[in-house]
């Protein structure tokens, strides 16, 4: 169980943390000062004062309902399975937070009907109906089975001592996802959670506040999902079933009552509604999928040697990370002088090296410096209530920080970056964007402090869980302005809802234990559910250092992480000497590393193609198992296993000791496993063997992944052969998408999608075809490689009448055009066609 309150400590800054956190045997800190106060519990007796309607007026989306106590909600269909929900104070206009991504829906068809003191709004896919006395709602299909309905007995929803509050009916069959970044398990039901950036370091499995608001939820109940947006930017509580099974409820420590709420009934449904609402990833870079390395505090000696050993040993890397050691004594768009070093980067850029430079929003207050002194003078900073500028302790010593919620502010921001940018920088790392204040309050700044201007202020108690937000939007604007033409990349720390459309997800300081693997696993899963798939840990642990083993698991899972990074803490914070680079625990590590992180690389088509689908449809790319079944009650509580991508499930060993594990395979597939090809019924638990250099793999039957030959980075070489590596049953298909993977280029139309299918015709034959459905991008592919998994010799291949020719070895099928080759000891039959190859090819086999 969680924590249900935390006592208000004295203020400890975090070096007090940090001292009393070294050594491998870290233990997770209890995090009690980060908190403004102790969790505010709702005053349920105040909720219980149920809010009434006395008139109703028909909007063109939906209604207005004139409730008394001066109060007014507002119930629009924003589409046929989406509603805004809004109870307001009487002359008060609806609004949208900054997560917001799309304003201008156009309106569903739909009916309103009033019957017996009920009113209806009727889509073709639900039905809203609106109890006036007292005032509740309800959700149902059209089947008219309820999917959802406010909890009259506990009050509704409405003001409890100015708290925006919603109770709503549950039961045993309902079972709670996504809520952003949490600690503890994947099925959130029974929990109490909170919302409020906290700079977390070394938090604990049960630690209730992390570094991001994502007040968003997807319920599952008989196998339908619906989900919950609950746009409010304060503090907010959820209440998931914590204290009766009949109920929850989620409020906030102030501002107004607004939520969303859509319908599914899949999972993907609700995605995809809520990403419409809040916005999509773009389409990354390729380079950011590779392996990046970093660590607090490398000198720039120690970044170039690093990067050299990677391609001395040919373990694949794309990035290395500048952690705040390369400014001038942490004055943000500087650089000290050794890591500006010309040398350095030229020699990272001839190993073909990206640069990721870190960022905090903390500006060092020294009148002789530039940066300070331009936001002093155009009026860039935060500010105490009085009108004078707020300051606060960070790394740089006493500093003032931007206030992100003006435009002014944030351009002035972006255009910065050229700094950083000018020496080759590729992507940018936001840290600290809680923001962090190592003697404010709470590790914060004071709930006072003011942001924006004129009747636009905002306190920070309402500003808080924005500003990791707006410098994220800052920051992605920056590469706008300086890099048009190339993807951006932006990491954060912070999120509010909304926030994916300008960064990727780091999941702060986690530390070198197993139970922070564990934990990593379904915390990622539920950010996945939450609209943002890019998301990935510190591999190996951030504070403390793993020994061989956790290293070892931690990096097999890290290679199928959708963000790969290994970061590790300064060594001024730890006894042991331990370096986290794959090399650092001896050779038999090193080589598990390297297979796994090879494995990523080759998996790299497969990989961007998830990501593609991400950016059009916020599809996770890292999936708990009750993404893809959600008819399979067997896969809602299960954290130690995951999908990576559509057809491929990792079942990772994360327990210390283990060298085998046992997992689910959920019903309704045939899984093969990846390393011995066995096969395997759904709907089983079975026992796998896993010495500490396998990880078990399984693949769903029927499906075709997208590989390629290893690279050194992800630009090294043209993508020529594609190797379809193909687990055929009966049928399958993919839809495989290309672009250069660099541009904006693909905004223009410029890119590929190509339509494979694999078909077992009958017994004696399968058939290849593939349907080129856009073709824009000049692709440097000239053939495919079908490799069919467990196959037998076959008697002939052909495509019409060019008859393919067998040869001896998979290389010689690859450098000869149409050819064969079977592998019989593996039971696998390679087939090499060209790309341009029209017409169906015929795999025959001579009767069995
Ligand atoms: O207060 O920049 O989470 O990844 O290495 C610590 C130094 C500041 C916290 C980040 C961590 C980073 C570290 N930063």
């Amino acid at each position: 169980m969680k924590e249900k309150s935390f006592a208000l400590h004295k203020a400890i800054v975090s070096v007090a943390l940090v001292l009393s956190l070294v050594s491998t045997g870290v233990t997770p800190s209890a995090l009690a000062v980060t908190q403004p106060h102790p969790d505010e519990p709702l005053n349920k007796e105040e909720a219980k004062e149920m809010l009434a309607v006395e008139s109703v007026e028909e909007l063109d989306n939906g209604i207005k309902l004139n409730l008394d106590q001066d109060q007014v909600a507002f119930v629009r269909l924003f589409d046929k399975d989406l509603v805004k929900v809004s109870v307001l104070e009487e002359g008060r206009e609806e609004s949208y937070s900054p997560g917001i991504a799309k304003k201008d829906w156009e309106t569903p068809d739909f009916k309103l009907e009033e019957k017996d003191r009920t009113l209806s709004l009727k889509t073709d896919e639900i039905t809203i109906l609106v109890n006036q006395e007292p005032f509740g709602i309800k959700m149902l299909d059209k089947e008219g089975n309820v999917i959802n309905e406010d909890a009259m007995s506990n009050g509704g929803s409405g003001y409890a001592d100015d708290k925006p509050y919603v109770f709503k009916e549950t039961d045993e069959n309902e079972n709670f996802y996504g809520f952003g970044e949490q600690s503890g398990e994947l099925n959130k039901r029974g929990d109490s959670l909170g919302m409020w950036n906290t700079d977390a370091y070394g938090y604990a499995t049960d630690t209730k506040y992390l570094y991001t608001a994502i007040p968003f939820f997807i319920g599952l109940k008989n196998e339908k999902a619906y989900g919950i947006f609950f746009d409010n930017t304060h503090r907010t509580y959820f209440e998931m079933a914590s204290e009766s099974d009949d109920y929850y409820y989620f409020y906030a420590d102030g501002g107004e009552l607004t939520y969303y709420m859509m319908y599914g009934p899949e999972i993907q449904d609700v995605l995809d509604r809520y990403s419409e609402l809040t916005g999509k990833i773009d389409k990354p870079a390729k380079w950011t999928l590779g392996l990046h390395q970093s660590k607090w505090g490398y000198t720039a000696e120690e970044i170039d040697d690093i990067a050299s050993t990677y391609r001395e040993k040919e373990i694949p890397i794309d990035t290395m990370h500048f952690d705040i050691d390369y400014m001038r004594e942490y004055r943000v768009f500087t650089w000290a002088d050794d890591y500006a070093d010309p040398e350095l980067h030229n020699s990272l850029d001839s190993m073909n090296f990206h640069k990721i430079a870190i960022n905090d929003p903390a500006v060092k207050r020294d009148e002789d410096y530039a940066i300070y002194q331009e936001g002093t003078e155009n009026d860039h900073w935060a500010k105490n209530p009085d009108g004078s500028t707020y300051f606060g302790e960070v790394w740089p010593g006493e500093s003032a920080f931007p206030d992100f919620s003006k435009a002014d502010t944030r351009k002035w921001w972006a255009e910065n970056h050229d700094i950083l940018f000018d020496k080759g920088i590729d992507g940018i790392w936001n840290d600290m964007n809680e923001p962090a204040v190592f003697d404010g309050p709470f590790k914060t700044m004071p709930l006072d402090t003011e942001f924006g201007e004129g009747d636009d202020i905002k306190l920070h108690s309402e500003y808080h869980n924005l500003y990791g937000h707006d410098e994220a939007e800052a920051t992605y604007d920056a590469f706008k302005m300086h890099k048009p033409n190339e993807r951006p990349f932006v990491l954060t720390r912070d999120m509010y809802a909304g926030t994916q459309r300008y960064a990727a997800l780091w999941t702060g300081d986690n530390l070198s234990r197993w139970d922070h693997l564990q934990m990593s696993i379904p915390m990622n899963n539920n950010v996945g559910l939450s609209g943002q798939p890019f998301v990935g840990n510190d591999i190996g642990g951030f504070g403390g250092r793993p020994d061989a083993e956790l290293f070892a698991r931690w990096i097999e899972v890290g290679a199928f992480l959708p963000f790969s990074r290994i970061h590790y803490d300064s060594d001024k914070k730890t006894d042991v000497k331990q370096g986290q680079e794959p090399w650092a625990f001896g050779p038999e590590v090193e080589e598990i590393s390297k297979k796994y992180i090879e494995l990523r690389y080759e998996l790299m088509p497969y990989l961007y193609n998830a990501f593609n689908e991400a950016a059009e449809s916020a599809s996770p790319v890292q999936q708990p198992l009750v993404y893809q079944f959600q008819e399979d009650e067997k896969t809602y509580d299960i954290n130690d296993q995951f999908m990576f991508g559509e057809s491929m499930m990792i079942a990772p060993v994360v327990e210390e000791g283990a060298i085998s594990r046992e997992l689910y395979l959920p019903e309704g597939e045939t899984w093969v496993d990846f390393w011995t090809g066995e096969e395997f019924e759904g709907n089983q638990t079975i026992t796998r063997e896993a010495d500490l250099d396998t990880m078990p793999i399984y693949v769903k039957k029927d499906s075709i992944i997208p590989s390629r030959e290893v690279q050194q980075y992800t630009d090294e070489k043209p993508l020529e052969n594609l190797i379809l590596d193909t687990y055929l049953d009966d049928e399958t298909s993919y839809s495989f998408y290309e672009d250069d993977g660099a541009t904006e280029n693909y905004k223009d139309g410029d890119y590929n999608i190509t339509n494979f299918t694999i078909e077992q015709k009958n017994k004696n034959m399968i058939e290849f075809s593939r349907d080129l459905e856009v073709q824009n991008y000049d692709s440097h592919i000239s053939s495919y490689t079908l490799k069919l998994h467990d196959q037998s010799a076959p008697s002939k291949i052909q495509a019409a009448s060019s008859k393919y020719k067998e040869v001896n070895s998979v290389e010689e099928a690859k450098d000869t055009q149409e050819s064969y080759f079977f592998d019989e000891e593996e039971e696998v039959l390679y087939v090499n066609v060209p790309a341009d190859e029209k017409k169906k090819v015929q795999i025959k086999f001579s009767g069995k």
